[in-house]
């Protein structure tokens, strides 16, 4: 596995890391039979009506990863995972830790796009799916998908099959996996936002991840006795790990898995599971801020209500005590490594104020200038970090690595910030040219690109624009060729392509030239100036 596919801590490092303990050799496998050991009968996971055991779901496992072989599946094959809040995610993800085999974590929101490029780039044999979700139906997509996908050998169906393989087929008697599964081998490919073109692949493995999962568990208190609703897409490495539903795993504790965040899907499953500790996306937090007045449901046992993946504005931080009894955390994470966590009994102003510190004291920050030059206490700068959970390098990406880190490992996290005197990072601004739409991120590049390949579409420029509810919603630049489509021709050009929801942008503005900066390059900054000021004389226009 130790190949520059899949680029690795050096040496020393790797000591380092396994001298302090953060790293301790256990796998996904084993952590799930050990805890499936002690205590088997304990619920694991929950949809509020189906549960699974951790001794079902550790035979669960063995039983789907014995039919996952049967079906040829090996040590290092790639499985592209679009799973929803279910069970069966967790069935599917340990079945393929045990025989060392790689989910790719895409989110139920993915389309024809994003799938066939994670299907091919990681050359992915297996791709398992829901029936439907949502209203859409996955086997539309998986059809669409596998005539381009040549490697892909199986799409496999949590649901009615539809002509695919059935995933309740698959859970064969147990056999013992061919290969074994090493602390240092890669787990599991997971999800940039990306900045440059298309999602980059993040290759975490055993060790690093589960080091981060107990700094995690440490910091928000998660024992037997937690209990952790999954209100975001559990794919995402928020839910999935700061602490998320692995996290609350690795303690022996219980997931509760919501099919969505809305009140109306959360609310009556908190009161009915005693749910202690959520993470939430702020313009979710908002939603749960508004409906939590005129609701009925017990929230009481809540703890830890937890807003991350976008900045989370001080105002509405601070209503967050009063209004569930319960203690804010902020998280600013990113499925590279490194997460930073307010801590459960910081000050109330350090909780509303900052987006936390890092996890782990191995977490090494840098705050630096445009020369890579630290800048002085309190100043903005780009934040560059490295750590025992932060990776060296994304999958198969040379040139993108060069980049991306510096010579000495550090990862450009492309997040302008600045920190506190006590070692508190505040979120100040992006450097990357990415639009985070309430948690979302959206690559410009990416839906530049789309843009592009329509034939009435001379150049596009896609840049944020600062909304109330959202943080940001991206606003799209286009020059037109000699005939100017519609904003809504091109809106449906880019979903005939299949790209996700969010990423289609929610303004389309028509211009006959970009604004450059000196050196000649689009200027990004004029574009988002002008997108804020049309966004706001056509709000002022409508009320
Ligand atoms: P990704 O690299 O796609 O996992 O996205 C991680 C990025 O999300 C970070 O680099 C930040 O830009 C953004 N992010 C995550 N959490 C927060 C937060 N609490 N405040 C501001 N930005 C955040
Ligand atoms: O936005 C993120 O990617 C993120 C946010 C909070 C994350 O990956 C995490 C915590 O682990």
């Amino acid at each position: 596995m130790r190949s520059s596919e899949y680029p690795f801590w050096p040496q020393n490092f790797v000591n380092l890391y396994r001298e302090t303990d953060c790293w301790r050799g256990e796998t996904f496998g084993s952590m799930l039979r050990e805890r499936a050991g002690k205590q088997g009968k304990r619920i694991a996971v929950t949809d509020g009506e189906k549960s699974v055991s951790y001794a079902e779901l550790d035979r669960r496992a063995d039983c789907l990863a014995a039919g996952f072989a049967r079906l040829g599946l090996k040590k290092g094959d790639r499985a592209v995972v679009q799973l929803p809040n279910r069970i069966e995610f967790f069935e599917v993800i340990f079945a393929l830790f045990r025989l060392g085999a790689l989910p790719v974590f895409a989110l139920p929101s993915h389309r024809e796009s994003e799938i066939q490029y994670f299907c091919r780039f990681t050359e992915a044999v297996l791709y398992v799916i829901p029936d439907c979700y949502a209203e859409f139906d996955y086997r539309t997509l998986a059809k669409a998908v596998q005539p381009n996908t040549p490697a892909l050998r199986q799409v496999i169906v949590a649901g009615s099959s539809g002509g695919f393989t059935a995933l309740s087929e698959l859970y064969d008697d147990p056999v013992v996996p061919e290969a074994e599964v090493n602390p240092d081998d890669v787990a599991f490919l997971q999800l940039s936002g990306g900045s440059t073109g298309l999602s980059k692949l993040i290759p975490r493995t055993h060790d690093d991840y589960i080091y981060s999962l107990r700094a995690s568990n440490e910091i928000c208190r998660m024992n037997q006795d937690s209990v952790y609703l999954a209100a975001l897409p559990v794919a995402h490495n928020y839910p999935l790990s700061s602490p998320g539903a692995l996290g609350t795993l690795y303690a022996g504790g219980r997931v509760v898995l919501a099919a969505g965040g809305s009140p109306d899907e959360t609310f009556p499953l908190i009161a009915q599971e005693g749910v202690t500790i959520t993470a939430l996306v702020p313009p979710l937090a908002l939603i749960w801020l508004e409906a939590a007045a005129s609701r009925r449901e017990d929230l009481s046992s809540l703890k830890v209500l937890q807003v991350g993946g976008a900045k989370f504005s001080e105002q509405a931080a601070r209503r967050i005590k009063s209004v569930f009894g319960c203690t804010l955390q902020q998280v600013f994470g990113m499925a590279e490594g490194l997460v930073n966590y307010t801590r459960l009994d910081d000050p109330e102003e350090t909780i509303v104020s900052t987006q936390g510190k890092p996890m782990s004291p191995f977490d090494e920050i840098r705050v630096v200038d445009e020369n890579d030059e630290d800048v002085g206490p309190g100043e903005v700068g780009e934040l560059l970090t490295r750590g025992p959970y932060t990776i060296r390098g994304y999958y198969k990406a040379e040139e993108h690595n060069a980049k991306t880190f510096t010579t000495d490992g550090f990862y450009r996290t492309g997040d302008l910030v600045s920190m506190t005197a006590a070692g508190y990072i505040v979120v100040e601004g992006r450097a990357k040219d990415q639009i985070n739409r309430g948690g979302e991120k959206i690559a410009a590049e990416e839906v530049e690109n789309h843009l592009l390949a329509h034939d009435a579409v001379h150049d596009a420029a896609v840049v944020s624009v600062p909304d109330e509810f959202l943080g940001e919603r991206s606003c799209a630049f286009v020059i037109p060729r000699r005939r100017v489509p519609s904003a809504g021709e091109l809106k449906r050009f880019l979903r005939e392509r299949g790209i996700a929801g969010y990423k289609i942008p929610d303004r389309i503005e028509f211009i006959q030239s970009f604004p450059y900066t000196p050196l000649g390059k689009v200027s990004k900054k004029e574009l988002r100036q002008m997108a804020a000021r049309i966004t706001k004389v056509s709000t002022a226009a409508s009320i």
